[in-house]
């Protein structure tokens, strides 16, 4: 991609994906989270969104459909959606009570 200036959707998106890999690539994998690396994730990049979720075991459980132990792409991708959603309700709750 060339050097342009992204709109803020384009760079969201960039920067979770940025996310992901650097993450995983600090597990020394390429393609998915380790649990560590998951943890690690969540612990730096995500205190506010993931602090009523149980515990982190459970949820890299409820993550992990195909059941490897580890995070692929999709995958997480459902973390970003899962925790988009409340997100979203929030606000359409707010413009509503307007
Ligand atoms: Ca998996």
């Amino acid at each position: 991609m060339a050097a342009e200036t992204l709109t803020q959707l384009e760079a969201a998106l960039r920067t979770s994906i940025n996310m992901f890999n650097i993450y995983a690539v600090q597990e020394e994998s390429a393609v998915s989270l380790s649990f560590n690396a998951f943890k690690k994730m969540v612990t730096q990049q995500l205190p506010h969104f993931l602090k009523d979720v149980g515990t982190l075991d459970e949820k890299m459980k409820s993550l992990d459909v195909n059941q490897d132990s580890e995070l692929n792409f999709n995958e997480y991708w459902r973390l970003i959606g899962e925790l988009a959603k409340p997100m979203w309700e929030e606000k359409v709750l707010a413009f509503l009570k307007k």
